[in-house]
Order: structure tokens, then C-alpha cells, then sequence
């Protein structure tokens, strides 16, 4: 039996705000541009969570419902530096990391030899690690599964853990709502909700026949992560084959020019992702990922290597938008990687040195 850990960090690009003006702690906080643009919260704090105020929510509305807001700009640069202390942290426990985002991450310690393997002992370790070198707090889920370990992180947030232990996991799912399943989105769950699935057990209920009438070809994940059951792999950085970030936005955007001026803070996040991945060398493809208004969705890539600009990415998205000229909800950029072994790698890289 596999031991997951997933990490979750608590409202990160405000503690990370925090940590830095440390004047701003026990305040309601809100990350976000101001509020007399468009600009939507990246996080806010769990003082300004008390009032109604989320991630994704306009600066306005944020405002609206706490007047007392704090409103700072992001700095990416300094959590990206955060989030490679907090990855230095879990390096000390295993080199099977699958990062989902700047604060989240994955870790399969089961050959972890450190607190006699016990995945409990490791992820309370890795929190007071956390909190005593970076002064920052994390939530942990720890199970046999990635899913179970990701929906066990919330359960005690913040700054706290959870484990779900074999014999608890069918308590743990049945009552777990069908949107908290991996890979089961608005549209998906409302379809759910009209066939009258609401939890874990409903979907258990149904043969696997029922679930592949309904369903198609989603039928037999559906079938196992409603049973608990989930044997995906972690996957390093290095097994990665692609780099993409997207951001799907409150109202559709209508023009060629207005999804264009949405380009340059998708490729900040995408570049500093590149950056801290180490991916430049990998880079075998580009991709402009689009969904329209009515949910259908295309994708448009080009053979590419070396390090891609915005204008790269900018003339991917015509390309993509050409081709049917109608309101779109995402856009996503990103790159396909290759995924050549390390080991390969790392012996190019020291017979180059060895040259020099
Ligand atoms: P989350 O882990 O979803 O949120 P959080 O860490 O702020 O709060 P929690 O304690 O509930 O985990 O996201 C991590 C960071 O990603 C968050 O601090 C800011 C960024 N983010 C956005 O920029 N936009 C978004 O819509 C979301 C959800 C997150
Ligand atoms: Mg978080």
C-alpha cells in the first residue's frame, strides 16, 4: 500500500504578504489588483474570509463586503522563492514530488525511512518545518491515494492534518459530494445533479454499464475514485509532459484583442513556472488552449524549442481564435516538454563541463 501525503498551503499569497509586512497579520488581507479595475482576488486571508470574501471575487465586491479589506498587489517573485524553500523542506523526505501549483504539492513517502515510515509523523514533521524555518503554515491529507490525500488536506484547514486510514475510507467517501471528484467540473456535476447524483454513494450505486451510458468514456474513473479507489502515479517534475497555466474568466470575452491583453500576465505565471521547473531545455512544442463560450474547446499547437515570447503565444492564439471567431470563457498557453530521461541529461551536462 502506497503512502501519499498532499500539502496544501494556507491562504499562501496572503501569508507570503504577511510574512513580509508582518504589520498586516491578524488583518483582513485580500491579494489583488485594485479595486476600480476589473481585477479579481487571488487569495485573501482567513480574517477576510470571515466577511465572504474568496479567491477569484472582484476587489469591488471584495470591498463591498469588508470595507476594512487591505488590498495588496501580488508579488509572484516572492512566492515562487517561498515555494522553493517549501520544496527544499520535502526534498529532505523524498524525491517524490509532484507539484501542482506554486503551493501545493504531492509526496509519496512510502519508501521514506525517517519517523520508522510513518506518514502521519512525516507530514506533522514537514508542517513544523514549515512553520519554524519559513514561519509559514501548511494543511496536510495524508491516504493511500492521491485523491483521498487532496480532499484530506481540507479537512482540517488551516494548520492542521488529516488521515485517512484503509479502513475509514468508505466512511470518508460516501458522503462526499460528486463535485469534489477529481476531474468533475460545473459541467459534469451539474449533469450529475439532474440524474439526481449528489454524493459518492449515489454514484457507487450504479453498474459500471450505467455509469458507461452516461458518462462514456470517464465511466471507470468515476466507477473507482467514487469507491476511493485512485492508482494514479505521482509524477515528478522530470516525467512532466507538459507546461500550461489558464485562467477562465467571470464573463466571456468577446474580440481577438480583448483575449490578447489577457496574454501577459498568463505568460508571467507561465514563464515563472518554466523558470522554477527548469523545464527551458525541454521545450518541444507550443500550445494555445481556448474554450468557447459554449464550452467546446481547441487546442492549437506548433513545433517549437527554445524559450517561447508572448508574441510566440500571440500568434498561436490567432491561429486558435481563427478558427471560430466567437466568445471565449479560457485561455490557456503552455508548452509540450520532452521527457527524455535524467540520468541521459545529466551525462550531457557533465561531459559539456568536462569539455570546458
Ligand atoms: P489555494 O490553495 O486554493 O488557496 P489559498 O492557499 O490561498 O488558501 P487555502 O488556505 O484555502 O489553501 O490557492 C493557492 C494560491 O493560488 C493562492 O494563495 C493564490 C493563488 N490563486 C489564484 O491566484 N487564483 C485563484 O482563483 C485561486 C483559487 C488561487
Ligand atoms: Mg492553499
Amino acid at each position: 500500500m502506497r503512502k501519499i501525503i498532499h500539502i496544501d498551503m494556507d491562504c499562501f499569497y496572503a501569508a507570503v504578504e504577511v510574512k513580509h509586512n508582518p504589520h498586516l497579520k491578524g488583518k483582513p488581507l485580500g491579494v489583488g489588483g485594485p479595486a476600480n479595475t476589473r481585477s479579481v482576488l487571488c487569495t485573501a486571508s482567513y480574517e477576510a474570509r470571515k466577511f465572504g470574501v474568496r479567491s477569484a471575487m472582484p476587489s469591488s465586491q471584495a470591498l463591498r463586503l469588508c470595507p476594512q479589506l487591505i488590498l495588496v498587489p501580488p508579488h509572484f517573485d516572492l512566492y515562487t522563492e517561498e515555494s522553493r524553500k517549501v520544496r527544499e523542506i520535502f526534498e529532505r523526505f523524498t524525491n517524490k514530488i509532484e507539484p501542482l501549483s506554486l503551493d501545493e504539492a504531492y509526496l509519496d513517502v512510502t519508501d521514506c525511512k525517517q519517523f520508522s515510515g510513518s506518514a502521519t509523523l512525516i507530514a506533522q514533521e514537514i508542517r513544523r518545518l514549515i512553520l519554524a524555518e519559513l514561519n509559514l503554515t501548511a494543511s496536510a491529507g495524508i491516504a493511500a491515494n492521491k485523491f483521498l490525500a487532496k480532499i484530506a488536506s481540507d479537512w482540517r484547514k488551516p494548520n492542521g492534518q488529516f488521515v485517512v486510514r484503509p479502513q475509514d475510507v468508505e466512511a470518508f467517501i460516501k458522503d462526499l459530494k460528486v463535485e469534489k471528484i477529481f476531474g468533475v467540473a460545473k459541467v459534469t456535476a451539474k449533469k450529475m445533479h439532474e440524474l439526481g447524483l449528489f454524493t459518492c454513494a449515489d454514484i457507487q450505486n450504479l453498474s459500471l454499464t450505467q455509469l458507461q451510458a452516461w458518462f462514456g468514456s470517464r465511466a471507470q474513473e468515476l466507477y473507482e475514485f467514487s469507491r476511493g479507489i485512485d492508482e494514479r502515479e505521482i509524477i515528478t517534475e522530470w516525467e512532466r509532459k507538459s507546461l500550461t497555466v489558464e485562467e477562465t474568466f467571470n464573463t466571456d470575452i468577446q474580440t481577438l484583442e480583448d483575449c490578447k491583453t489577457h496574454i501577459p500576465a498568463l505568460y508571467a505565471d507561465f514563464y515563472q513556472r518554466l523558470i522554477k521547473g527548469e523545464y527551458e531545455d525541454r521545450i518541444r512544442g507550443l500550445v494555445v488552449k481556448l474554450k468557447f463560450f459554449d464550452f467546446k474547446s481547441t487546442t492549437h499547437e506548433q513545433v517549437f524549442q527554445g524559450i517561447p515570447s508572448e508574441q510566440d503565444f500571440a500568434r498561436l492564439l490567432d491561429s486558435a481564435w481563427s478558427r471560430r471567431h466567437v466568445a471565449v470563457r479560457l485561455i490557456g498557453l503552455g508548452v509540450r516538454l520532452s521527457t527524455q530521461n535524467k540520468v541521459g541529461d545529466q551525462g550531457l551536462t557533465s561531459q559539456l563541463r568536462f569539455a570546458i
